[in-house]
């Protein structure tokens, strides 16, 4: 369904035309979970990571009202340096994107508008570093703040290649969430739910594929039989970049009492902890982070071109 806010770049329409592999990949990661220059250089090695892969890396955002699949080198500047002309970069999740795009705003894409502004290019693939889900219980009683990434798997046909879902996160609740909405969790190479910047330990992902070929023949079957759900591919981090789990995890208990005591809510939680999480562990998670989001690139540019060989709706 082709309408005038969508703009894809000349090289991914390309490449969708002559059936090769493409990879999408979304910009909150870049202005608003790392700072600069760092998420320049690990959004840059994200596009390396998938051309290398034989496939066509799509970086998604909102640009000046317009929604952008496929961005040039000076636009990742422009959503790297945090700020523009056209003031702070905001946040676009699903509920953001209409008046985004009506008031001519320039914004980066979670996982779940990015999700959305793929399947619009037809686009099967996006890799990141972490879901959104459900956040866990404050000290004022349980949290409803649950990330529209969850809404989107549910609904958009995505396969979302991440090492799970932040580990900031309730994760069992996430799991859970997931299971009720039909989307299955996939785990590259493994039996349990990677946690970010750990492999993982002890909740089991719904199948495991030890292949990129395996997991491409899921996503054909998945989506062939008419299901019209997201797919998480979770794809953990390396051994030799795993965060020490001890200095993690008191990182993060520190950084939820922060966010607390400083009121932080809604759309601010997931950067304000992944910050704090950062300075914590002395850069640690950081290292942590690009290391399994460039593996994270790599791992959908070989599931998206195991896909191309596969028939898809
Ligand atoms: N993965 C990362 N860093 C991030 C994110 C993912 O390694 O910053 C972003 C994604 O864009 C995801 C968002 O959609 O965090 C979740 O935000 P929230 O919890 O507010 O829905
Ligand atoms: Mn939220």
């Amino acid at each position: 369904m082709a309408h005038s806010k969508l703009v894809v770049a000349s090289d991914v329409a390309a490449a969708l035309t002559s059936g090769r592999a493409v990879v999408a990949l979304e910009t909150t990661i870049i202005s608003h979970g790392m700072s600069y220059p760092r998420n320049l250089e690990t959004a840059q090695a994200c596009e390396m990571a998938i051309r290398d892969a034989g496939a066509v890396p799509a970086t998604v955002a909102i640009l000046d009202g317009n929604i952008r699949v496929g961005l040039a080198a000076t636009d990742l500047e422009r959503l790297a340096s945090g700020t523009d002309h056209t003031g702070r970069i905001a946040k676009v999740s699903l509920r953001d994107l209409g008046a985004a795009l009506a008031q001519g705003k320039t914004g980066a894409t979670t996982v779940a508008a990015t999700m959305f502004a793929a399947a619009q290019a037809g686009i099967r693939v996006f890799a990141t570093g972490g879901i959104g889900g459900a956040h866990r219980s404050g000290q004022t009683g349980p949290s409803h703040d649950i990330s529209a990434d969850l809404t989107a798997l549910a609904t958009i046909p995505v396969a979302v290649v991440c090492s799970g879902a932040k580990a900031i996160l309730d994760l069992d609740r996430t799991v859970e969430a997931l299971e009720t909405l039909g989307v299955p969790v996939i785990g590259q190479g493994t039996d349990v739910l990677p946690e970010f910047w750990t492999r993982g330990g002890d909740l089991p992902v719904s199948f495991r594929c030890d292949d990129p070929a395996s997991t491409a023949a899921i996503l054909s079957a998945h989506w062939g039989c008419g299901l019209t759900s997201g797919v998480v591919v979770a794809n953990p981090i390396p051994m030799s970049d795993e965060a020490d789990p001890a200095v993690i995890t008191a990182a993060i208990e520190s950084g939820l009492a922060a966010v607390t005591a400083a009121g932080v809510t809604g759309r601010d939680v997931t950067p304000f902890l992944l910050a704090h999480v950062a300075l914590a562990t002395d850069g640690a998670s950081l290292e942590a982070n690009v290391a399994l989001v460039v593996h994270n690139a790599a791992t959908a540019g070989a599931i998206a071109l195991a896909l191309t060989k596969r028939a898809l709706p």
